[in-house]
């Protein structure tokens, strides 16, 4: 609990707002009792500081958050980039330094979730591709340069591209002889049902108790070779350790729609709990040896969770010094809406997915984004899908990367159509407004489609330096003009607007308290 929550009660109570213009009285109150309780709570911050002899971790250090250098919250949208990478002779993704710029400008993301390969890091064991590092950096420098933070995953399906698959290099293939199917399955997931994969994963996840022990070392040293080439690039905020791992023969047929404990025996608990846990750890002990600025993402493992199961991971451990940076990226696949091509609310998953992910979260204690969710535009109800996806991330507080840059027609999943140049439908939903940057502790915003309408709520936190950031896409979400109201008396508070990042920067008052801001159509 900070100082300024346990003096909260202490601050008087202020009456409820009936309309915008008239909550200035209220806020004036409002703003009157949170200078009062910022006044109490430095005091009592000194006090406490003073007892225990200082704290080395900034103010601003705080677990639940990604922050800037200003100490400001960070809220993530983007995309994954890009799908073509998995098996591009190179491994780069199929696309363009000025179409990366495209991804800040059209649709305001400031994140991107960059697909590495264990193949493209190490093709043999021990020797680490300079020319692959070299690539990977070109293209973080694009993506610095057009202000997108970036997350690199080591991505993998279906374990590499001689197991019907892609991702990790022909060396790690430890089949026991067992063959590959040819042809391979379709569609492509169902690969990882083949014998001779389940296998390939029950070696790896087996760790050092098992005869390939060599595996998970090989993995956590690539990871620990990756933080220190990228370690220092500006555009990096963070490692995701492994794309949708596949349990092997752990895997829960029958756990789709079921929830089932450990104690009732679910293979797939067992897995999170005695191989899954101890993989994540082992990497991430491996990575903070190098690295202890930046964050460390998980995942629950491949199949129902992300149609809204439950993932047993326990809470991990970070060794870094100050607050843990664990994040968590789930991603959210509804199996009907794929398999069906319609999405059905009333029994589809995105409730369940976000009250289990919820619970995870809580139990891991940091930030969530949607490492990928993604589907064809040709569904039925898709933008009813994309709406109520999106109105969740927002709940959630989560940020999230729609899976995936890869361009292509306007009716299936890509939202930019490189041969006519234009952004496809489903644009009018990613394109949504947000807060990129927080001044403060946010406790809730969102974006209503339906009346355009944003609104963001947050706290005062000390340390925090600059202005609350909003992504507004004026040119797609308020094409007959919008104004920007806040809760702060008139006169307290400032907005300017960047018409080229469509971002409006709002400057409130450091009272300690609670700031309210909303976006409206049309002009005042
Ligand atoms: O969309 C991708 C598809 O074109 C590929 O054939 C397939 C196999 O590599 O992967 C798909 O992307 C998946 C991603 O790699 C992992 N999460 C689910 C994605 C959509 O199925």
């Amino acid at each position: 609990m900070t100082p300024s929550h346990a003096l909260a009660p202490l601050v008087p109570a202020c009456p409820r707002p009936r309309a915008t213009r008239r909550f200035y009285t209220r806020e004036r109150c409002r703003a009157r009792a949170a200078a009062l309780g910022a006044i109490l709570a430095t005091l009592v911050a000194g006090a406490t500081s003073c007892g225990s002899g200082g704290d080395a971790s900034p103010a601003t250090d705080d677990s639940r958050f990604f922050t800037d250098e200003q100490g400001r919250v960070l809220i993530l949208h983007g995309a994954n980039v890009a799908s073509s990478a998995k098996t591009s002779p190179d491994r780069m993704p199929d696309i363009t330094e000025e179409e990366i710029h495209l991804l800040s400008r059209e649709w305001g993301f400031d994140y991107v979730r960059y697909l590495l390969s264990w193949d493209g890091v190490e093709p043999e064991p021990g020797r680490y591709d300079e020319s692959y590092f070299q690539g990977v950096e070109k293209r973080l420098d694009w993506l610095h340069a057009a202000g997108l933070h970036v997350m690199l995953d080591m991505h993998q399906d279906v374990w590499s591209v001689s197991t019907c698959g892609n991702g990790n290099p022909g060396w790690t293939v430890r089949n026991d002889g067992i063959a590959v199917e040819s042809p391979c399955r379709s569609p492509w997931s169902f690969n990882y049902f083949q014998p001779a994969v389940t296998r390939i994963f029950d070696n790896f996840w087996a760790g050092d108790g098992g005869a390939h022990g060599d595996l998970q070392q090989h993995f956590a040293a690539m990871w620990r070779a990756v933080a220190m080439r990228f370690g220092d690039h500006p555009a990096v905020i963070g490692y995701d350790v492994l794309n949708e791992p596949y349990p092997g023969s752990y895997f829960d047929k029958i756990e789709a729609g079921v929830r089932r404990s450990p104690k009732q025996g679910a293979p797939s608990a067992a897995f999170d709990v005695e191989r899954f846990a101890p993989f994540y750890q082992r990497v991430i002990d491996a990575i903070r040896t190098v690295d202890e600025r930046h964050w460390i993402f998980f995942e629950p493992r491949f199949g129902a969770p992300g149609n809204g199961s439950p993932s047993w991971i326990p809470r991990l451990d970070d060794p870094r010094r100050g607050t843990p940076r664990i994040a968590y990226a789930p991603h959210l696949y509804s199996a009907i809406a794929e398999a069906a091509n319609v999405y059905f609310p009333w029994i589809d998953s995105v409730a369940a997915w976000e009250r289990e992910r919820r619970t995870d979260v809580e139990r891991q204690g940091g930030p969530m984004v949607i490492g990928e969710f993604g589907f064809s535009w040709s569904m039925a109800d898709a933008s009813r899908y994309m709406t109520d996806v999106l109105d969740m991330a927002d709940r959630l507080m989560a940020g999230w990367a729609y899976w995936a840059w890869d361009p292509g027609g306007p009716t299936g999943w890509a939202f930019y159509d490189r041969d006519t140049g234009t952004p496809n439908p489903n644009s009018d939903y990613l394109g949504r407004p947000y807060p990129q940057r927080v001044a403060g502790v946010p406790s809730a915003y969102g974006f209503d489609h339906p009346s355009r309408v944003f609104e963001l709520t947050f706290t005062d936190r000390r340390g925090v330096s600059g202005a609350t950031e909003i992504y507004l896409g004026a040119h797609r979400n308020y094409p007959g003009g919008w104004h920007v109201e806040a809760s702060d008396p008139e006169g307290s508070w400032t907005s300017t607007w960047d018409d080229a990042r469509e971002v409006l920067a709002v400057t409130t008052p450091a009272t300690g308290g609670e700031h309210r801001i909303r976006v409206l159509p049309g002009r005042e």
